[in-house]
């Protein structure tokens, strides 16, 4: 055996080992150990050589949350009966700035889902490149139905616990699948009532009342400026390239916007009863029916088809339809191995994750195998935590930037993040690999900051 085939050998027994203590310690949390292989498969190979990493077992305390907080979430709904549900909030890993991530409001929210969420968040906030750990918290709630009452109460009773556990400089919580505008303002009136401080304790926050202009926005914009610079970094463009997007929420709608502006062409949006397909792309006025659709009325996205002449909808999920991009902008494992090969077949150019793990282990795998430009979640979504994080910087400073000011910073960070892939995902194939690029780039101040720290 050469020694470069010996070190392989060596690399895979140590991954190999390593996954069967991960999946020991963490039964049935099928999201959770998936989210630690993608990222200890890309580690494992890069510090094959660096032993420090192994003797301060760098990769074993990531893999293991500093804290994991359960508590009961009590309501009472409309018809006045009590209603009781499981909140979480996971603080993942605080080398680096306190903990920061979404808040999460599904029936499917469980302690795995969270874990990997949490675990993805540490990473993704390090390639932004600002002080930020990594978290994630929510509940087993399903906000579909609800009313706008039945919405505050349930915040409120959310926050009434949750409140001890976080701070402007301990653990700042925001908005992810479920959690929007409307209920940021209700956690953050109850916190302020609570704790009588005006502080910078959330992100995602209305304007007037301490948000940052570009949030909203940030994460799907940013998804489509990472496209765009994938595209550019293989001597492409993304300007009349056609795109897949699933989902119709806070991230598919901005994300289709931002095609727009760029020339590209969104085809497709979805939610969980199917998709719509626009074969003459998505026009401003569409996407602006379907944001106040979801945002306003809270309808289902079939009603698209009904309302516009040029949009069909279709059960399952958008992945059959032909494209150039495909946006996965949903939830997890949304996109596998059997879609990804209809895709492949039928040309897909790149894969930009919006949503958090979107594509699973075997989707990824076929991508990259197929020499198609994979854009991994940490980094392609990373600009709306970014924002977050300039968010907590206008707080502290109490000072409000502006619209063009934070366009900028937001298009600088993703094409930072984008270099910061292109750096440490040189493999030597066709294309950059940037899933070992960002898990490496987003690694390596983390691990830093915990050696400085010592065995802690
Ligand atoms: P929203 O709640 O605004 O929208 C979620 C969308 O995804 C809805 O269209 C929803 O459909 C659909 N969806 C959710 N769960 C499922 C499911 N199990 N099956 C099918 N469709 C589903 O959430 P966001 O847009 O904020 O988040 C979307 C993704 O982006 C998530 O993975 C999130 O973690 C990630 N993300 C979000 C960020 C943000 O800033 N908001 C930042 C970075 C990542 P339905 O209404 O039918 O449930
Ligand atoms: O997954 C994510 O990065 C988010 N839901 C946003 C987190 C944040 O703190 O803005």
């Amino acid at each position: 055996m050469s020694k470069l085939h010996a070190n392989e050998s060596k690399t895979q027994e140590y991954l190999t080992r390593y996954m069967e203590g991960v999946t020991k310690r963490n039964p049935g949390q099928p999201e959770f150990i998936q989210a630690v292989y993608e990222v200890a498969s890309t580690i494992f190979p890069f510090i094959a050589d660096k032993p420090i990493y192994h003797e301060m077992q760098i990769l074993e305390r990531m893999a293991e949350p500093e804290r994991v907080i359960s508590f009961r979430v009590p309501w009472t709904d409309d018809q006045g009966r009590i209603r009781t549900n499981r909140g979480w909030r996971v603080q993942f890993n605080s080398a680096i700035g306190p903990y920061k991530g979404g808040l999460r409001f599904h029936p499917s929210v469980n302690e795995s889902v969270l874990k990997f969420l949490g675990y993805e968040q540490t990473f993704k906030n390090s390639l932004t490149g600002l002080p930020m750990g990594g978290g994630k918290g929510g509940a087993n709630f399903n906000p579909k139905g609800k009313t706008d009452l039945e919405i505050m109460r349930f915040c409120q009773s959310f926050m009434t616990e949750l409140y001890r556990h976080v701070g402007a400089d301990t653990d700042v919580p925001a908005g992810d699948i479920g959690v929007g505008g409307r209920e940021i303002g209700f956690m953050f009136g109850q916190y302020k009532r609570i704790t009588n401080q005006f502080v910078g304790v959330l992100t995602g926050k209305g304007i007037e009342y301490g948000g940052s202009k570009m949030r909203t926005e940030a994460t799907g914009y940013g998804a489509i400026f990472f496209l765009r610079n994938m595209f550019a970094q293989h001597n492409d463009s993304i300007e009349g390239k056609t795109v897949l997007i699933s989902g119709s929420g806070n991230v598919a709608t901005h994300a289709a916007e931002k095609c727009l502006h760029l020339g590209a062409k969104p085809l497709t949006m979805s939610d969980s009863g199917g998709f719509i397909h626009c074969k003459d792309g998505f026009t401003q006025d569409q996407i602006d029916w379907i944001k106040d659709l979801k945002n306003v009325r809270r309808g289902r996205i079939s009603e698209a088809a009904d309302e516009f002449n040029n949009i069909s909808f279709h059960q399952g999920r958008p992945w059959g339809v032909p494209g150039d991009c495909a946006v996965p902008s949903a939830t997890q494992n949304e996109v596998n191995a059997e879609e990804a090969a209809v895709m492949i077949k039928n040309g897909i150019k790149a894969v930009a994750e919006a949503a958090n793990m979107p594509c699973d282990q075997e989707a990824v795998e076929a991508f990259i195998a197929a020499d198609v430009l994979f854009g991994p979640a940490k980094a392609v979504n990373a600009g709306g935590v970014g924002v977050s994080g300039l968010e907590m910087s206008q707080n502290s400073a109490r000072i409000a930037w502006d619209t063009d000011h934070l366009r900028t910073l937001l298009e600088n960070m993703m094409r930072d993040i984008h270099d910061s892939c292109v750096q440490y995902g040189n493999t030597g194939g066709k294309n950059t690999n940037y899933l070992q690029g960002a898990n490496v780039a987003g690694f390596v101040k983390v691990a830093d900051a915990m050696i400085a720290y010592g065995h802690v």
